[in-house]
């Protein structure tokens, strides 16, 4: 770790510290350091993130406002470097950030009761009903055309196009599986199409394990994992606590048969959303609500699967054939949401 220890340093960490992994992200690595002071400590997958600038930017920008609007919000911003960046670039050019750890508090990688998503989904409707007002045009894609479900499904024919017949052998059910729902495609084109929905300051990545819950109150303590935090419609985050919250087995399950769906948990997730953001979206907007959990669970389905399909390029593995796994549990799950919402 002493490479980690160096960075600490340029964050005006000193030693002695112990440094441990945090976390079950896909995409960075994530440190704990506990010393005088706890922190958390992130090196910033630039693959992926290719202008972690907007990150930073966005961020700032974001957290300005609710300075300024909502002072007792709390956003989770970075400690600047010795410099006064958020970000250090290190000598291969990944960007690293420090953060301060938020005592007593946990996450969760499945819900397990109502209250809980009642609470998280309350946590990421608190954060865009906060921002509501914020000047949307001051903020920029960190990822281009993220949620654009006819680009991820154009995506997914360009991975099948190109991978090797064998890995598409290996994945030949799901891939019938998956063009089985493109209507789902032609809904959310018209969708967008329509107008209806307003572009708001969304998280983008509300996967029930990025709220931080308070250990005591048990209610959630604030949003984290705010790499997303851009330009948005409400369904994508609605959409995504739908696909983390309503199914007592994460993404990674593989036996299928553990993926249900749970109404109450959806129901209770819907009320703690709408508590917060019942007054800030339109009637028009609210109509919505019934294709967010389909259309997040899709994306996120073909973006697993075509990730299989490119030979995991994208997403961290542990095992070749992580993401059809990914993939069949979440095609299983849209079967279901689609059946029951
Ligand atoms: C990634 O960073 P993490 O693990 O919270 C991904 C999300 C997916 C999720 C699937 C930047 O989220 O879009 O929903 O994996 N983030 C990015 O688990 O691609
Ligand atoms: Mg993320």
């Amino acid at each position: 770790m002493k490479g980690v220890k160096e960075i600490l340093k340029v964050f005006r960490v000193s030693e002695p510290v112990e440094i441990s992994p945090l976390g079950s992200g896909h995409i960075h690595k994530t440190f704990k350091v506990t010393g005088e002071k706890k922190f958390v400590l992130q090196r910033v997958n630039k693959n992926v993130f290719t202008r972690p600038e907007i990150i930073a930017s966005n961020n700032r920008t974001a957290f300005q406002y609710l300075k300024q609007h909502h002072p007792d919000y709390p956003f989770p911003q970075t400690i600047p470097d010795l410099n006064g960046n958020d970000l250090h670039y290190d000598d291969d050019g990944f960007p690293w950030r420090l953060y301060s750890l938020i005592e007593n508090s946990f996450t969760i990688d499945e819900v397990s009761s109502e209250q809980e998503a009642f609470e998280a989904a309350k946590g990421f409707g608190q954060l865009t009903k906060s921002l509501n007002g914020v000047d949307v045009s001051l903020f920029q894609p960190t990822l281009d055309r993220f949620h654009d479900l006819a680009w991820r499904y154009q995506q997914f024919e360009e991975a099948l196009h190109n991978a090797k017949p064998e890995v598409v052998r290996a994945a030949e059910k799901e891939i019938a599986q998956t063009k089985a729902f493109e209507f789902l495609v032609m809904e959310y084109n018209d969708l967008i199409k329509k107008g209806s929905l307003v572009l708001r300051i969304m998280h983008n990545d509300t996967k029930v394990n990025n709220i931080l819950f308070d250990s005591i109150s048990r209610k959630a303590a604030c949003a984290i994992d705010l790499d997303t935090l851009m330009p948005g419609y409400f369904i994508y985050d609605l959409g995504d606590m739908v696909r983390t919250f309503v199914s007592p087995a994460t993404e990674e399950e593989k036996d299928i048969s553990k993926v249900v769906f749970r109404k109450s948990i959806y129901d209770a997730l819907l009320k703690g959303y709408l508590f917060e953001m019942g007054n800030v979206l339109s009637e028009e907007e609210k109509k919505s609500i019934p294709f967010a959990g389909k259309m997040m669970t899709y994306i996120m389905e073909l973006r697993m699967l075509a990730d299989f399909l490119r030979g995991n390029t994208y997403y961290h593995v542990t095992y070749p054939e992580q993401n059809l796994v990914r993939a069949r549990n979440q095609l299983r799950l849209l079967e279901l949401i689609v059946a029951k919402v």
